[in-house]
């Protein structure tokens, strides 16, 4: 929605007054002042875009622009659901101190004289720094396969069009991909290991009617800080809100209960309630036995499901897709179960042990997947629960039946809880509370891990893969973890030499920036080439800096699962300085590295005519939930995807539970046959029989202490030695490191990262309020003020990430996490929906005191 209109001096006089208000503080100030100063006419118009960090919100913005400068940014109110109105929160609108701030970067430049931080930028000419770019790319490629070359990018939600275009240089050129989803640790890996699927959730529109939502370690009043009037409009509905943390957040302080509950204990609590929901029969039969695998038979012999095709006398249900499985289940009789269709007789056998004769002639001893599971629970009782959480007997008790007597029940899964090495484990505990009980596929029922902008919403591949192409992708953990005897995932030839990232600020935000900061030291990696608008502590480290544009100053496609709209950004203003949108920088390396490539990239055209065909392509070809929409229609304003569930609503698994089609749905972009071979039955899956599971006991949900097989069995002297727990939670003042600079943001937290500490510790430790700390274990350490909170866990502490080094004393607070990676992580590899996920919270830690405040 573009509009411009002439305004006299005292028109504008007027229109600003509500804009200063908004620009009371910082540079804003400055630059209203000067529009202010003659009496010129002046050229207002108001630009409707889309706020699009990291953060998931993907808020409407709409952009005041005066003479070709934006005076302010105001939320917007226009979604076609009033209950999303208004949408924008502060960073958003104080993005206009980064857009003119002093980080914002003013041309390309190339490092002289050293590297990493030894070596001095020099500012070249976009000629000058492309063609060097290019040169060196095609050497290390000759040198070392260009494979070699590594492509680091944030998630696709954000923007399909200009990452599309790194993407698609990067399939043209053979480049090596890492896909941002594990990177961030933002791959609950549950959800392929159940549900066979990348991730699922309900809209907050949703929320409202929960009557039990369980939040496990989420901050929604933060971290979905613009959809969480939704949380409280369903208690305002009757609705109960409970929370389970070790830290007394701001989520815990709206909540009806919470429950401090001990760090990454959260799978002993929900296996208890799992014990309780089972034992006293609360589970929902006929749904657990049409959707889930649990009336499938498991083979005691050896631990695998029973496959039809092994048994003696029973036919195979035709029509089957290769990459499903036939498995057996009883009801008098064994029965094949058809993987294409979701049925199941009623009758058939959750409990007991049968003997089937197999085709060879051996007979074998076989249980229901549900009777092993319920021997399984046995351990979790309440006084098991109450040991391993800290939550009371009687609390596990009443929790218990109140999850599976009050519905819907939605739980809320968060990132910092997953993001722990038996975080899969955690999740899968997790789903079997929602799956016994059949809360899923209604309206506000399901278990939902929002986790950044992650899911991709429509077909984009024409316009990031061209012709075609494979890309290749190599998780980014092995890269610094080196690989391991379990992995699936192809390693380039001679690793890594080269990377070229956007969107992303990995010598801070990436696990062990430490280690990324020593590859450039050692020249272990060659060549590091930054695309970002601001000077980041990854720009400082790179050999080449492209200045990239912020999102208003282009066009862009957007589409969150959050609350699920298709969003333009419009360009509100020309970019700024010697800046380039990110289409044509890479459309002018393409045309360098092979003059072939550049006709992918619409040449001839500028970046906002070459933008919008790339929409055009990826609307006319984007599938189902984009059919019918158009770039007109998107210039006008959010456009609600198609999502095929009544009312339009996001519900996950409609189409299953409704429906009756096996899991999984597709995750987009990959094939289902990818996905589909996840979940071989069709099904729900708590039961998973591929070696490395049955190997580390963890065929089904089970709970495993946190550091046990992470921290203690790479350091075993660490045990004792590092007793805090090392929680790197997401700050209100940042999306992850951005924003780490914006002078309003700054203030409201008085310039000072912090250390969250309980005050007994702090007591034990020395430690005063203000007292400035170092948290700190073998590998690393950070700095920061301490802040005595008796909210925080005994032997937590609590730092939110996301501090850009030169605020932390030249560290970096990802020194001290560690690339784990678990091996039920490496069974498959598809990137982005089954590789290894990163655990930031499986970290140990110390603190002492090293100054006054
Ligand atoms: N303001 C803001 N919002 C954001 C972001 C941002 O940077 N800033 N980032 C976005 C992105 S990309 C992400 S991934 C999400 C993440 O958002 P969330 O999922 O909300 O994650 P966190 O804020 O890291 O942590 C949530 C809570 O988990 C708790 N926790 C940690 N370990 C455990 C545990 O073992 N068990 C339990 N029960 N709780 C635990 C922490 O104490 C914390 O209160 O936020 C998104 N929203
Ligand atoms: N220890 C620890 N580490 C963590 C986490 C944690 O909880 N603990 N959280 C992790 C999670 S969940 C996530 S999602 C990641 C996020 O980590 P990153 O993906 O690195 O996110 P940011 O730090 O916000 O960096 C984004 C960069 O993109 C730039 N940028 C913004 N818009 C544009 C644009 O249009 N073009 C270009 N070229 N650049 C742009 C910004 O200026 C910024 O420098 O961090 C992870 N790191
Ligand atoms: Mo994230």
């Amino acid at each position: 929605m573009k509009y411009k209109v002439k305004l006299t001096r005292r028109q504008f006089l007027k229109g600003t007054a509500a804009a200063g208000v908004l620009l009371g503080a910082g540079g804003g100030r400055v630059l209203v002042k000067k529009a202010l100063a003659d009496n010129r006419a002046r050229e207002v118009k108001f630009v409707r875009t889309t706020c699009s960090p990291n953060c998931t919100s993907a808020c409407g913005i709409k952009a005041m622009v005066v003479d070709g400068q934006i005076k302010a940014l105001f939320p917007t109110n226009d979604y076609p659901d009033p209950e999303y109105n208004p949408r924008g929160c502060l960073r958003g609108i104080s993005f206009i101190n980064l857009i003119y701030g002093p980080d914002r970067l003013k041309g390309p430049r190339i490092k002289e004289g050293g590297r990493g931080l030894k070596g001095k930028f020099r500012d070249v000419s976009w000629e000058e720094a492309l063609d060097y770019t290019a040169r060196r790319l095609k050497e290390i490629a000759e040198k070392y396969g260009p494979e070699s070359i590594g492509v680091s990018f944030q998630v696709g939600g954000t923007g399909y069009v200009h990452k599309g275009a790194m993407v698609a240089l990067a399939t043209l050129a053979g480049w090596t991909l890492h896909h941002a989803y594990d990177l961030n640790g933002d791959l609950p890996m549950f959800w392929p290991q159940t549900f066979g699927v990348q991730t699922e959730e309900l809209e907050p529109l949703e929320w409202v009617n929960s009557r039990y939502t369980a939040i496990f370690g989420s901050n929604v009043m933060v971290t979905r800080l613009i959809d969480s009037d939704l949380l409280l409009e369903s208690k305002k509905r009757g609705g109960k809100v409970v929370v389970f943390d070790p830290n007394y957040s701001p989520t815990a302080a709206k909540a009806d209960e919470f429950y401090r509950i001990k760090v990454s204990s959260d799978a002993a609590l929900a296996l208890g309630i799992a014990r309780i929901i089972v034992e006293e029969k609360l589970y929902d039969e006929p749904f657990i036995k049409t959707y889930t695998d649990l009336p499938l038979l498991v083979r005691l012999d050896n631990g695998k499901r029973l496959k039809a095709a092994d048994v003696a006398g029973l036919a195979l249900p035709a029509g089957v897709s290769p990459y499903r499985d036939v498995f057996v289940a009883y009801n008098g009789k064994f029965l094949a179960v058809n993987p294409e269709k979701l049925e199941m007789p009623l009758d058939v056998a959750l409990e007991g042990e049968y003997t089937v004769t197999l085709k060879n002639g051996q007979t074998v001893k076989v249980k229901p997947i549900f009777q092993l599971l319920k021997e399984s629970l046995k351990v979790y009782t309440p006084e098991f629960v109450e040991r391993e959480t800290g939550v009371k007997a009687e609390d596990v008790v009443k929790i218990a039946r109140e999850m599976a007597t009050i519905k819907p029940l939605h739980i809320i899964y968060g990132a910092s809880n997953y993001q722990w090495y038996h975080g899969d484990l955690k999740g899968r505990a997790l789903a079997l509370i929602v799956v016994l009980t059949g809360n899923l596929g209604k309206p506000g029922a399901g278990i939902s891990t929002y986790a950044g902008q992650y899911r991709i919403r429509l077909k984009v591949n024409k316009w990031w893969f061209p012709e075609g192409k494979k890309a290749k992708w190599y998780p980014w953990l092995y890269i610094l973890h080196g690989p391991t005897e379990n992995m699936v995932a192809p390693k380039p030839k001679n690793g890594i030499k080269a990377l070229i990232f956007g969107w992303h600020n990995p010598f801070d935000q990436h696990n062990m920036a430490n280690r990324l900061r020593e590859m450039v030291e050692k020249g272990e990696l060659e060549f590091v080439v930054a695309i970002d608008f601001q000077n980041s502590t990854s720009c400082q480290w790179s050999d080449v800096v492209l200045p990239g544009v912020t999102w208003y100053e282009k066009t862009e496609l957007t589409a969150t699962p959050v609350h699920p709209y298709l969003q333009l950004q419009q360009p509100a203003i020309k970019p700024l300085y010697n800046c380039k949108p990110e289409l044509w920088i890479f459309r002018e390396l393409a045309k360098r590295i092979n003059p072939e490539f550049e006709k992918h990239f619409f040449p001839g055209l500028d970046p906002d005519k070459a933008a919008e065909k790339a929409i055009e392509l990826m609307l006319a070809t984007g599938g189902p939930t984009v059919a019918g929409i158009t770039l007109e229609q998107l210039k006008k304003g959010p456009v609600r995807l198609k999502l095929g569930t009544p009312g339009n609503r996001q519900i996950m698994f409609y189409e299953q539970i409704v429906e009756k089609k096996p899991f999984p749905p597709e995750s987009l972009p990959v094939p289902l046959e990818k996905t589909a071979q996840f979940v071989k039955s069709g099904r729900i899956e708590f039961y998973k029989d591929e070696d490395i599971f049955l190997k580390l006991g963890e065929q089904l949900p089970v709970y495993k202490p946190p550091f046990e097989e992470s921290e203690y069995a790479l350091d075993p002297s660490s045990k004792g030695k590092y007793q805090f727990a090392f929680i790197t939670r997401n700050s209100l003042y940042r999306v992850h490191s951005t924003h780490s600079n914006n002078i309003w943001m700054e203030e409201l937290h008085n310039n000072k990262p912090k250390v969250f500490l309980n005050p007994k510790d702090a007591e034990t430790k020395g430690i005063k309020e203000g007292d400035l700390v170092e948290v700190y274990n073998s590998r690393g350490k950070v700095k920061g003020y301490a802040v005595l909170d008796p909210g925080i866990g005994e032997k937590v502490i609590v730092f939110e990430q996301g501090w850009w080094s030169r605020y932390l004393k030249e560290t970096s607070y990802n020194s001290l996490t560690y690339p784990f990676i678990k091996p039920t992580h490496e069974v498959y590899f598809v990137p982005g929906v089954w590789s290894p996920n990163t655990a930031w919270n499986e970290c140990l830690c110390d603190v002492r005191k090293v100054g006054e405040s």
